[in-house]
């Protein structure tokens, strides 16, 4: 029996992540929004795909939640992206208010679901989306620190000349301008990127770019093209973390999850590496972080605090 994937939003995003998941064949996909004509129309065009790429998965389109029932995966982009001069807390009230009719429309429909949220803000979002779902905590997770690792790898490996694959690091914390790079658990072909700077195969003003211009990746994209905000490496992201959890592959992964007490943090949705498995977020890995990593995770978390703070004045039922 094949698995079902709904995805919420069928935009962007939405329409790429559908892409995906056929030409992989991970599940069956539900396309829902509430323009149902784009969710029915990507639909029928991935699906008329499927002769020339050889996939064998069903894709149909809704606005009826009750046709994205008993879903296993649930992936949410639902909500209005950024124009060029906005930040990602610009978007909070409009998509405060999306995502409180998300949780209504799944809480009931899909309640077993593992649940993968990107609309932004990020962490704020997938905060209150677990407390308008109730749904559990480790089946509801927000996609950004993957995406924002990707941009920091995919960047020094520019610099640096090295295949991406033989890259490891992590980039934690809110997805913000507050996000954090964790050069202590960088490696490049094994090897800690603080050597490559002692060897001046990098100065470090050079790899304080390449942070900065991670911390502003989203930006430099939503310049670029006016309408709307990137699309392809998020989708790639949300693909990851869908598959590692269908797949029960338990993956190592930076995604916004739920701190009991971790980092010393509890009661807030922030990155951090976890192991997605068939149970969803199964383990929350603690990395040793240096006094200024952690520092800047601590700033990081504040500001996530900061916005969560703003999200309760707008819906005092999130308090
Ligand atoms: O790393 C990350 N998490 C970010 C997230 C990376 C990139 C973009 N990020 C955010 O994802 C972005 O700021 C937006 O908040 C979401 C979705 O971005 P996308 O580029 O896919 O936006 P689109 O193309 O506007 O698609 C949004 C769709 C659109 O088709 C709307 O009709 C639909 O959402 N929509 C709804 N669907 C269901 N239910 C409701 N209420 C609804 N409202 C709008």
């Amino acid at each position: 029996m094949r698995k079902k994937i709904t995805l919420i939003g069928a935009g962007q995003i939405g329409g790429t992540l559908a892409h995906l998941i056929a030409l992989k064949e991970l599940a069956d996909v539900v396309l829902f929004d509430v323009a149902a004509g784009i969710a029915k129309g990507k639909a029928l065009d991935i699906a008329q795909s499927s002769p020339v790429n050889g996939f064998n998965v069903n894709l149909s389109g809704t606005d009826n939640y009750e046709d994205t029932k008993n879903s296993d995966v649930i992936i949410i982009t639902a909500g209005v992206p950024r124009k060029p001069g906005m930040t990602r807390d610009d978007l909070l009230g409009i998509n405060l208010k999306i995502i409180k009719q998300v949780a209504q429309g799944i809480k009931n429909t899909s309640p077993n679901a593992f649940v993968i949220c990107i609309t932004n803000p990020l962490d704020v979002i997938v905060m209150a989306l677990q407390k308008y779902s109730g749904l559990s905590k480790n089946k509801i997770v927000g996609m950004a620190g993957i995406l924002d690792s990707s941009r920091f790898i995919y960047f020094l490996s520019q610099e640096l000349k090295v295949p991406v694959q033989k890259i490891k690091s992590f980039v934690l914390g809110g997805h913000g301008d507050s996000m954090v790079a964790m050069l202590g658990s960088t490696e490049i072909e094994g090897k800690k990127i603080q050597e490559f700077v002692k060897e001046g195969k990098i100065s470090k003003e050079k790899l304080d770019q390449i942070v900065e211009r991670t911390k502003k990746g989203g930006a430099e994209i939503v310049k670029f093209l006016e309408k709307g905000s990137a699309f392809y490496a998020p989708a790639a992201s949300g693909v990851e973390m869908a598959e590692s959890y269908l797949k029960d592959l338990k993956k190592q992964l930076p995604c916004a999850a739920h701190l009991n007490g971790e980092y010393g943090f509890k009661d807030i949705y922030a990155g951090v590496p976890v192991i997605i498995g068939n149970k969803g977020v199964e383990k929350i890995v603690e990395l040793n972080l240096s006094d200024e990593e952690k520092k800047n995770f601590s700033l990081s978390i504040k500001s996530v605090e900061d916005l969560f703070n703003a999200a309760k004045k707008i819906d005092s039922s999130l308090a």
